[in-house]
């Protein structure tokens, strides 16, 4: 790689897409080289914005540049990440990697026909401070026993419960593989429904070290909150409460907790692209994988089986292909 800074490009320029071509400028150790996004009105807007070029055609634009994020509808991902894979991009990739199950072993197979890790998925809790504490304090423990996810979202408009799997459930499919360090094996899904629609959705899960996690989502919570709980051979640890301000009135005692899902991860976006874009200069990927990515993909595949059969279901995964093992941090 040249001396002079590396050029990342960022299709899509909606929420993530924005977030992260803010936190590349703002980080000051690569280069924006072009924002690309269909929509004329937001690409420009952000491409303005940031003082780099606006592309109507990512796929295009692949070839001017020396990384890319993949920030555009999730309908797109595997296009663009097997155009970066043959390209052979440094890829920072928005979860779900894809939510067709296929397509994502057809990414796995093609990064290692590369010979390389290219793709590192946005499963973001991994550079969330809290989330962070927890794997610390997790290490000296010893084997994990029980994993508990409770993700809050605040959503009056219900979401169909397969949306709400690769939207919000994926990430605490992924914390739960990455602190247990293990596959999950089995999932048996239940969903409560009411008039609007699919309102709570738990997941129970076998893990291949013998653990059990349960995933609680609710989607009409009163408050934006995700934590987690892990037992272990020689201790619990349990996710640190995010500091927000107290507030008594009217005979009661109130902590804050705030209805929206961006603010609070904030921190661990920006993290997030620097571990990234280090990687890149350091030339060695690291963080979530393409694996990560498609196994997870393979449990919400499990999960929507379970919830039509009523029974729990086994979780199908390829043979883990070398490039992924061990896995990195
Ligand atoms: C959203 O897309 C996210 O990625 C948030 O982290 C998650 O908590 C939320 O449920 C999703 O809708």
């Amino acid at each position: 790689m040249s001396a002079d800074p590396i050029r990342v490009g960022v299709v899509g320029a909606g929420g993530m897409g924005a977030c992260h071509a803010r936190n590349i400028v703002d980080l000051s150790v690569a280069d924006l080289a072009w924002v690309a996004d269909p929509a004329e009105q937001a690409g420009r807007t952000l491409a303005d914005e940031l003082g780099t070029l606006w592309i109507a055609n990512g796929i295009d634009a692949l070839a001017d540049c020396d990384a890319v994020v993949i920030a555009c509808p999730e309908q797109a991902h595997a296009q663009f990440a097997q155009a970066a894979i043959e390209l052979r991009l440094p890829t920072l990739c928005e979860k779900p990697l894809t939510s067709v199950l296929a397509e994502a072993a057809e990414i796995v197979h093609s990064e290692v026909a590369a010979g390389r890790r290219l793709i590192q998925v946005g499963f973001m809790r991994e550079y969330d401070e809290r989330h962070l504490q927890v794997a610390e304090s997790l290490a000296p423990l010893g084997e994990v026993n029980h994993i508990r996810c409770v993700h809050r979202n605040t959503n009056d408009q219900a979401r169909p419960v397969a949306t709400i799997m690769v939207e919000s459930i994926i990430h605490d499919i992924h914390t739960v593989r990455w602190l247990s360090r293990s596959e999950i094996l089995e999932v048996s899904t239940a969903v409560v429904r009411r008039d609007r629609g699919p309102r709570f959705v738990s997941l129970t899960c076998l893990l291949s070290n013998g653990a059990v996690a349960g995933i609680e989502f609710d989607d009409c919570a009163a408050g934006y909150e995700v934590s987690v709980e892990v037992s272990a051979e020689d201790g619990n640890v349990t996710a640190a409460d995010p500091h927000r301000a107290q507030v008594r009135t009217d005979g009661a005692v109130m902590a804050q907790v705030g209805s929206d899902w961006f603010t609070p991860f904030l921190d661990a976006y920006r993290v997030e692209m620097r571990v990234w874009l280090n990687s890149i200069l350091a030339g060695e990927a690291t963080g979530p994988s393409a694996w990560d990515g498609y196994a997870a993909q393979a449990v919400v595949e499990a999960a929507m089986a379970s919830k039509s059969s009523g029974v729990a279901e086994p979780v199908v995964l390829i043979q883990q292909p070398e490039i992924y093992q061990p896995r990195q941090s």
